[in-house]
């Protein structure tokens, strides 16, 4: 979740001092554990961004400052204030011309822009608008109408969710709802609005790096992925490491706790991507996503590809154990690990938590499994992350095939990265 990464990113910037006073504070005269030197690195390359990350925030400050709201507007009774960033502007409402500072009443009857029917009505001008008196004797006839209500019909184009279309005399305008705010004539959440300010201002730091990442109120560093280079198909725009898993190794086991439970393991290589240090950082039950980049290294060769699913946490679409679908197709798991995949033909179970029927047979946490029945019941191959079972119990990440396998029996143990966004 990029906007989420923002928005941390930069109130870490920002609570960075905060959190030291703190810390000095509630320690009660138990010395903070030192920090180790690569640490103080990124802590002094952030001081040396302090200057510009203070400038983003005042920026940030005027920008979310709402001149209408607070009453420092110029704008005429008649006119509607609209805040935009750094300022606001005026426009006369409906019936009134000007510049918004000043407006005056458009006599509608002289200009000849209205609707009466002049024969059977007479036009009556009044401020902001005007009526059609209908002409003595000819009651029946008089069927003019100062106004059409565009909002009954489908000429207005007032979005649905944020806003509400309000008829004016001889016009409408689109008023957004209840907790949304107008940013250049669309309502917005102000949330969402503020967001969109804080994307803007965050192209500036794109640097692929750790950042001190505010994770249930405690600064650690985390590897950002900003800009798109060696993740592929997965690109840039704020990528937030939560695991890197060696499948030779034990640790990510489809049987670990590893995946239940919500304790880190080894957070300091947590710092870096493509390398070959296994990690499991506390953004995998905190951090929320839409979108979930997976990516393997075989060798020296690096295969990624994105599972768009939307969640509060990787931790809640895989600790309970239950199955949830992905809709990826074979062909896309398999460009994980590349031209030397293989998978038997059938059942071809993908998403979380899959497994068949047997618990020994081939299973993944986050993966595909396939059979070569035509069932569910027995995998005996899978690509995936948080593998085992069959045909080997100790690869946990990475390809394994037996039983009549379209590419040929494997067992290919991959270095295992998983982002979200
Ligand atoms: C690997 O991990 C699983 C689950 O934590 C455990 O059941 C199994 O015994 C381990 N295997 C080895 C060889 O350590
Ligand atoms: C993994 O298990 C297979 C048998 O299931 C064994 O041949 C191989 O040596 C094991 N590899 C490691 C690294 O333990
Ligand atoms: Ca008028």
């Amino acid at each position: 979740m990029a906007d989420m990464t923002t928005l941390i990113v930069i109130s870490s910037f920002i609570m960075f001092p905060a959190v030291m006073m703190a810390q000095e504070v509630v320690n009660h005269g138990v010395c903070p554990v030192p920090m180790n030197k690569e640490e103080e690195e990124i802590i002094k390359e952030q001081e040396r961004n302090r200057e510009q990350m203070e400038e983003i925030m005042k920026e940030i400050e005027i920008s979310c400052l709402d001149e209408c709201q607070t009453g420092q507007h110029n704008c005429h009774d008649d006119a509607y204030c609209t805040n935009t960033k750094r300022s606001f502007t005026c426009t006369c409402k409906p019936g009134y011309t000007g510049d918004g500072v000043n407006c005056a009443d458009i006599n509608e009857c002289e200009t000849g822009n209205h609707l009466c029917d002049i024969y059977v009505s007479k036009c009556i001008n009044n401020k902001g608008s005007y009526k059609c008196v209908c002409k003595s004797g000819y009651k029946d006839m008089c069927t003019g109408r100062a106004d059409r209500n565009e909002c009954e019909t489908v000429k207005h184009n007032c979005n649905a969710i944020s806003s509400l279309c309000r008829n004016t005399k001889g016009s409408f305008r689109c008023a957004c709802r209840k907790g949304y705010s107008e940013l250049t004539l669309v309502c917005y959440t102000a949330c969402l609005k503020n967001i969109l300010v804080y994307k803007y201002l965050f192209t500036r730091m794109r640097e692929n790096k750790a950042y001190f990442l505010n994770v249930e109120s405690k600064l650690i560093p985390v590897y950002c992925h900003m800009e798109a280079a060696e993740l592929g198909p997965c690109g840039g725009g704020g990528w937030t490491l939560v695991m890197k898993t060696d499948g030779k190794k034990n640790t990510s086991h489809y049987d670990s706790k590893l995946w239940t439970d919500k304790k880190d393991h080894n957070p300091s290589a947590g710092k870096t991507l493509l390398d070959h240090q296994e990690t499991k950082l506390p953004t995998y039950w905190s951090t929320p996503f839409t979108k979930i980049c997976l990516a393997m290294k075989i060798d020296h060769q690096v295969n990624s590809i994105v599972i768009n699913k939307q969640a509060n946490s990787l931790h809640s679409l895989i600790a309970d154990g239950n199955y949830r679908s992905t809709s990826l197709g074979r062909d896309t798991w398999k460009k994980l690990i590349g031209r030397q995949a293989s998978l038997q033909r059938n059942c071809n179970k993908e998403g979380f938590n899959s497994r068949g029927l047997h618990p020994s047979r081939s299973k993944a946490r986050i993966g595909i499994v396939s059979n070569e029945q035509n069932e569910c019941n027995s995998p005996d191959s899978t690509i995936g992350f948080g593998t085992s079972g069959y045909p080997y119990k100790n690869n946990t990440c990475g390809n394994m095939a037996d039983y009549q396998p379209d590419n040929g029996n494997k067992n290919i143990e991959a270095m295992g990265y998983i982002l979200v966004q």
